[in-house]
């Protein structure tokens, strides 16, 4: 796969990561942590729908026979890309709208959120990338006991965080 940024962890890259533009990337760093400590392995690339949508196509096309289980797909202002990614595959898509240009990123959400009928992208919050890789890895460990225990350590800790707060605040 022909990539201008890419990047892999762990084992077999199980999560296909493709934002429209390199300055997206920070709004990604979150998610990336998150797939990090899970262990989950995944490839980031750039493309995008309407500077290079013949790659856009060809990616999304390619993603199952490559390995990949997963999409996460993530762009900003009127924000195509997890569309036509969801267009081309039928590997689940997740999309992340980013806040970027004057309307702080509603123009990516409703873009994203909005699809037709017949062609489904799960849309997580204005940059929430840590969101889309936890619901990466929850689809990814509907067929992976040792990564289920892991998110459900992860729902643990944020539990007892709430009750060390809840504590702390009668106390
Ligand atoms: C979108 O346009 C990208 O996803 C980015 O959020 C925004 C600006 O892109 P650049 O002009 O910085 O490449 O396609």
């Amino acid at each position: 796969m022909a990539s201008r940024a890419k990047e892999k962890s762990g084992r077999k890259g199980q999560v296909l990561i493709l934002v429209a533009s390199d300055s997206d990337i920070p709004a990604l760093r979150d998610g990336l942590d998150f797939l990090r400590e899970m262990g989950v392995a995944y490839t980031l690339d750039i493309v995008s729908a309407h500077r290079h949508p013949e790659k856009a196509a060809s990616l999304a096309k390619g993603a199952r026979a490559g390995g990949f289980d997963v999409i996460i797909a993530g762009a900003g202002l009127a924000a195509a890309l997890p569309g036509v990614v969801a267009a081309h595959t039928t590997l689940p898509v997740i999309g992340i709208p980013f806040n970027g240009g004057s309307l702080l990123g509603l123009d990516a959400l409703l873009s994203i959120v909005q699809m037709p009928k017949g062609v489904p992208v799960a849309t997580v919050g204005i940059n929430a990338a840590r969101n889309a890789c936890i619901l990466a890895c929850e689809i990814l460990s509907i067929k992976d006991d040792v990564l289920r225990q892991k998110l459900e350590a992860m729902k643990d800790g944020m539990r007892r965080e709430i009750d060390r707060k809840s504590r702390k605040l009668r106390n």
